[in-house]
């Protein structure tokens, strides 16, 4: 590793450009990199350039740890009062028929199909039902609760809670203190999208705005929960717009330090009304990767989500920042197979999430959704992993 930070060095002390050079500085002295600087980085810096102080800055942070976590998705219903541009999931509440809506029985039986299996967490996370209300998720929280209290809730974006608690006519700390008291371990992080104002009425105009995001975050931090922050790039935003989107999450951060993992989400094309747009490169993708670990110097985990992604493409991320790789068991979600990742059907299983790790030479860690280790498996050979599994 030492070589690698001196190589770094070399890389920041060869190159020409001047506002590149003063941020590399910056970065390899461990101070914190300027709204600017973040929007210089996207403008004129280098893949293999922005590369090398990302993986600098993860392996400082983590040396060649990557993490992954053994969980299951359950999405209530896809129908959704909401009407997200970029969304090739959701059906009207007008068009319900089209889209499917769990009782309380049915996502237990989803959790009742994991007894004995080795997952820690439950992802919760679907449209906004109109008929879906506080009460509804409320039971749902404590009948999983009551059936398998081990396992870790991290379930409903702001947009998710906001719609409830309005409906609910509860603060947003009354809310978040009802679920948290049923049962809500943690907060995914989506539904934060673009926060800026200028893309955000464009793209997502009737839901949750960025304030009230953050206020909704910040509430379930201030009852010490934690969360995860996503950035759905790669549309019509400019750097500009994707340096304030970091910029609003590092400074809540700095007062509360509940975020755990940011998740920059690659924008697919397919089914929605925003299907004219080209879809990022990998070249770019990777490039946001490596922007987020460097603006975001609070935040510990940088996590790639392969179900979107592509797993080569995943794979690719961990030399740009990230140390954390999500997705296995039986990892069905629709979001996005449905608006056009190339992993039409996303599971992998551990073995292969270890391998996937183990090929580009790093440590594969089996975490919990806080990032306690729970089993490194760099000395397992794949048939020991899946071994272990049964
Ligand atoms: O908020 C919707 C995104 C998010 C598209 O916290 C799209 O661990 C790309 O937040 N192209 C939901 N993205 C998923 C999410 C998430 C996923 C995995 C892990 C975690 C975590 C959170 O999906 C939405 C939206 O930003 N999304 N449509 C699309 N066409
Ligand atoms: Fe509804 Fe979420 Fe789709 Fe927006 S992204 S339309 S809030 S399901």
């Amino acid at each position: 590793m030492t070589a690698l930070i001196n190589s770094t060095e070399a890389i920041v002390a060869s190159t020409k450009d001047e506002d590149l050079k003063r941020i590399g500085h910056k970065i390899l002295n461990q101070q914190r990199i300027s709204f600017n600087d973040g929007v210089i980085l996207f403008e004129k810096g280098s893949l293999a350039y922005l590369g090398a102080l990302a993986n600098h800055v993860r392996e400082q942070k983590h040396g060649d740890k990557t993490y992954f976590n053994r969980n299951f998705h359950i999405e209530p219903t896809n129908v959704c009062v909401f009407s997200c541009k970029f969304c090739s999931y959701s059906r009207l509440y007008a068009h319900k028929e089209e889209g499917w809506e769990l009782s309380i029985d049915q996502m237990l039986d989803i959790v009742k199909s994991y007894d004995g299996k080795p997952v820690t967490e439950v992802h919760i996370v679907g449209g906004v039902h109109p008929k879906m209300n506080l009460a509804f998720f409320i039971d749902l929280l404590k009948a999983i609760k009551a059936h398998r209290p081990d396992l870790h809730i991290k379930g409903f974006t702001p947009v998710e809670l906001d719609y409830m608690f309005r409906k609910a006519k509860v603060s947003v700390e009354e809310g978040m203190r009802l679920t948290h008291e049923a049962g809500l371990d943690s907060l995914p992080g989506g539904g934060a999208e673009i926060f800026h104002p200028d893309i955000r009425s464009q793209i997502c105009d009737d839901k949750v705005n960025a304030e009230g995001w953050l206020h909704i975050h910040k509430a379930a931090h201030d009852l010490g929960m934690h969360s995860n922050a996503t950035m759905l790039y790669g549309h019509i935003e400019s750097y500009a717009h994707r340096i304030d989107h970091m910029d609003r999450l590092r400074k809540l951060q700095d007062e509360t330090g509940g975020f755990n993992t940011f998740i920059p989400l690659k924008f697919r094309n397919k089914g929605n009304d925003m299907s004219h747009i080209a879809e990022s490169s990998t070249i770019e993708d990777m490039k946001v990767y490596a922007v987020g670990r460097l603006y975001l110097d609070n935040f510990p985990h940088v996590k790639a989500y392969w179900p979107m992604l592509g797993r080569k493409s995943a794979q690719l991320t961990l030399n740009f920042g990230v140390n954390d790789i999500d997705g296995t068991i039986d990892d069905s979600t629709k979001i996005y197979s449905m608006a056009g990742s190339e992993e039409q059907s996303p599971t992998m299983n551990t073995a292969q999430l270890v391998t996937l790790i183990k090929q580009v030479k790093r440590q594969p860690i089996e975490r919990d959704t806080l990032y306690n280790e729970i089993h490194d498996y760099t000395n397992n050979d794949v048939a020991e992993v899946e071994l272990s599994l049964n």
